[in-house]
């Protein structure tokens, strides 16, 4: 019989709502909830495509085990775990917990089980060896929100349903969806803001998808620091800013007016390519409109100082007077009281205090917890007391997703024990000795407590699984407690995950995902705290009262920053000597042998590495190519849909181009995810994408230094935005590109 089941997409920010129809276990299709009062009958196509991610006959379903010829086979879970845990043991008693990791990728922020069991495992394990997606995309929001109001999980957002002047800079939320905000059909809330007589400016290097629809002012890549330097400039030597209502608010601020005194627009328009004249206006506007924010992602995380450039973005915010203002930049509340203290305590924990620790490789400091992933692969590579032996991997592929997957690849296949967590085959698991099957999304319940603060109308949903799980596949944090119960065996050694287990005994209840859930619910924003407030929220309620959502407030609340600050007098720190400090990475960077710059782009019908093989998503054929000026292909005599070479000072890549205005001279877009080699076990993926050389796309991370030196230094970022490149056209017939690729393993043909 069919029924239908209330759920949302767990692939992006948004969190859709969906309709599944579902048969005998089994997930027939998924349709966009209208009744979901946020998302209202939105949902993307790579939402819709899901049922073919669920159903894939490329899925991972059973437990796999590499044999004596490198191919995997099926064994049992039984098996599987006790061969794993035995090996994990021995690793442990012989180099102790600093030789085992855990990588997990970002999807796993989408499931709580799987984010909060991982974070549980790897604390009681006592190992430095955490890493995640976030050195790639998020850490420099966490620090520098850490410098300023001394907590790293404050984010702002853009209060989008009231705003009336809109800055998006370096990002593109018509096609992601947005971004640390999680707001169902952005797009129809940005084309809003100009329906209601307000504006949306995009400063991009490439005319995007959000830019076409709104205003667009181009920039050179990884110059917005500067960019925002100049409108604190203008807005201290205008005397636009208040001071007094600043001095109240923050300390600090002559360090940051000083600093920006060296910053005139006239100063910066060399390096930004925007003139004068627009930023002086841009500054003015930003603190005459009532409701104005400005709003920054990947674009400006990803430079050489994404975390001063964050911090930035929320100074200029700050100094407009539009920080923490109905209109403008605000903060998302969790409700939950005590909430202030309970940070200010959880910093004092070490591990996840910013700088907590270092890493062994290339002394960077660790953010919540997490290493940069860039230096994973030499942390494998480098001898030494506290080398990487044993990793898990789960929900990530980071041979594609950070830089030099050459390298990571090489490290894998030498490691003693690599476990991944996964219901596919892909690049990076293909390294390892076991894959482990896990449900998709539709296979397990949610509430997912990291975006409670970041919707920017108040919501709140819960899901249970729409199906059973497929085949022997298990929820990643039930498959945590089995390694913990049989780790927990072979204590002494493993004390604090004996302890773990002690206190599960001890309350006779274990904690699930649900109860967790539950808790935060109760406590939270609209929760029943308990049975003190009537009619409040429970999970149980979300599913069953509520199982479209339920919105808890209109509007998000100013004046959340009383609650949020750490310092001292819960004042804003401005001058953060670290901070500061990251003033000297802005220099220019010029090597005349590569002249151009770089930059990221996200298509709509890619995540990241890992919905290439949903034939809905590949329709009508799809290429991976690079976008360039035309004047700039030009120079080089290279035409349209021709295959370039594109090299920087780290690698080489080859794919076909393609030319348009929508983009600034000198600047060359491609999109990340790419490069399936044959490693992956997903068919379609492989094909898909063909250039001339037969390959899924090419794995643009080649392009970019896991060099210690070349890392963001507060936050250890990859610099994968702004990295200088040239470009060169490859005859397609010519016999020599393999020889000119030779080492680039995305020239080997599939299965080689
Ligand atoms: N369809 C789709 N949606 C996704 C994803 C996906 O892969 N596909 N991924 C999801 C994930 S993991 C994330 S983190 C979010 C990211 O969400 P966004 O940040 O909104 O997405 P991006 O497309 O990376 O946008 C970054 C923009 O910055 C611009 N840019 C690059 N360098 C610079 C620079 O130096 N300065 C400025 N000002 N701009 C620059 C790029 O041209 C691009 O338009 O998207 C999520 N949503
Ligand atoms: N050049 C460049 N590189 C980038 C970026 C960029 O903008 N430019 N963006 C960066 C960003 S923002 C991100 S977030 C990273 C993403 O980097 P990663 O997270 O390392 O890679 P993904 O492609 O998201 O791989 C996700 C994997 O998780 C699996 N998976 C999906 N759902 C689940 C689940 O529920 N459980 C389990 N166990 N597995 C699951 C998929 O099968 C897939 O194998 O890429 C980063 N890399
Ligand atoms: S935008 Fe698409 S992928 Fe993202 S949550 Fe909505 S339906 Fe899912
Ligand atoms: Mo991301």
């Amino acid at each position: 019989m069919q029924e239908e089941k209330t759920t949302y997409c767990r692939i992006c920010e948004p969190l859709c709502g969906m309709i599944a129809t579902v048969e005998d276990g089994k997930l027939l299709s998924l349709r966009p909830d209208k009744q979901n009062p946020l998302s209202k009958g939105f949902a993307c196509p790579k939402g819709i495509a899901f049922t073919e991610i669920v159903n894939d006959p490329d899925r991972v379903l059973h437990p796999l085990r590499k044999n004596e010829f490198g191919e995997f086979e099926e064994v049992s879970w039984d098996t599987a775990m006790s061969d794993i845990t035995s090996r994990l043991g021995a690793i442990h008693r012989r180099d102790g917990a600093g030789s085992i990791g855990w990588y997990f990728g970002n999807p796993a922020t989408f499931s709580t089980g799987h984010t909060l069991w991982v974070a549980n495992f790897t604390t009681l394990l006592g190992t430095p060896h955490v890493y995640s997606a976030g050195s790639q995309d998020v850490n420099n929001r966490f620090v520098a929100s850490h410098f300023l109001y001394g907590t790293p999980v404050a984010a702002p957002i853009p209060d989008i349903n009231r705003v009336q002047f809109l800055v998006i800079i370096g990002a593109n939320p018509v096609v992601s969806h947005g971004s640390v905000m999680s707001s169902p059909r952005i797009r129809e809330s940005l084309q809003a803001i100009t329906n209601r007589g307000g504006r949306v400016l995009v400063i991009d290097p490439r005319r995007t998808e959000t830019a076409r629809e709104f205003e667009w002012q181009p920039i050179v890549p990884d110059t917005d620091a500067l960019l925002l330097l100049s409108l604190l400039h203008v807005m201290f030597a205008e005397k636009l800013a208040d001071e007094d209502q600043l001095a109240e608010q923050s300390t600090g601020l002559e360090s940051i007016k000083e600093l920006a005194a060296g910053f005139a627009p006239e100063m910066t328009a060399d390096r930004t390519g925007i003139d004068p004249q627009t930023v002086r206006d841009l500054a003015r506007t930003l603190v005459v409109t009532d409701r104005a924010a400005i709003y920054g992602r990947i674009g400006t995380s990803l430079g050489r100082a994404g975390t001063l450039t964050t911090a930035l973005l929320d100074i200029v915010n700050l100094v407009a007077g539009n920080l923490d203002v109905a209109g403008g930049s605000m903060f998302g509340d969790l409700g939950i009281p005590g909430q202030r203290l309970g940070v200010a305590a959880l910093q004092h924990v070490s591990r996840f205090a910013w700088n907590g620790r270092r890493s062994r490789v290339g002394d960077l400091p660790q953010v919540l917890g997490t290493a940069p992933a860039s230096v994973m692969a030499k942390e494998m590579l480098t001898p030494g007391k506290g080398q990487l032996k044993a990793l898990f991997v789960s929900a990530g592929n980071p041979v594609l997703s950070v830089p030099n997957g050459d390298e990571l690849s090489k490290a894998l296949g030498d490691l003693e024990l690599m476990v991944s967590l996964d219901f596919y085959q892909n690049e990076t698991n293909a390294h390892a000795d076991y894959i482990l099957p896990t449900t998709t999304m539709y296979e397990r319940s949610d509430f997912l407590l990291p975006f409670q603060a970041l919707f920017t109308t108040p919501f709140k949903q819960a899901t249970e699984a729409v199906i059973p799980p497929r085949g022997e596949a298990r929820e990643e944090w039930e498959i945590i407690n089995e390694l913990v119960a049989s780790l927990a065996k072979q204590a002494p050694l493993l004390g604090g995950l004996h302890l773990f287990n002690k206190f599960a005994d001890l309350v006779g209840k274990p904690w699930t995902p649900t109860t967790l859930s539950d808790l935060v619910v109760r406590i939270g924003m609209g929760g029943d705290r308990f049975g003190l407030r009537r009619g409040g929220l429970t999970f149980e309620k979300l599913i069953n009262k509520f199982p479209h959502g339920k919105i808890v407030a209109d509007n998000l609340e100013p004046g959340q920053l009383r609650k949020i600050v750490t310092h001292r007098a819960r004042k804003i720190r401005l001058d953060a000597p670290e901070l500061l400090a990251e003033i000297d990475r802005l220099e220019r960077d010029t090597d005349p042998g590569y002249p151009l710059r770089l930059i990221g782009m996200r298509e709509i019908r890619s995540e990241n590495s890992w919905q290439h093989n949903a034939p809905m998503l590949l329709r009508g054929g799809r290429t991976h190519a690079a976008r360039m000026h035309p004047n700039d292909a030009a120079d080089r005599g290279i035409a349209e849909g021709e295959l370039i070479s594109v090299a920087s000072r780290h690698g080489q890549i080859a794919l076909p181009v393609t030319l348009t205005d929508d983009i600034k001279q000198g600047v060359v877009a491609i999109p990340h995810g790419w490069g399936h080699n044959g490693n992956g076990g997903w068919t379609r993926a492989n094909d898909a994408a063909s250039n001339d050389l037969g390959t899924g796309g090419v794995n643009v991370n080649k392009l970019i230094s896991s060099d210690p030196e070349d890392l963001e230094r507060l936050a250890g970022m990859a610099n994968m935005t702004g990295v200088p490149i040239q470009v060169a056209a490859l005859d397609r017939t010519s016999d020599s590109i393999r020889d000119r690729l030779s080492a680039s393993s995305d020239m080997v043909a599939s299965g080689e």
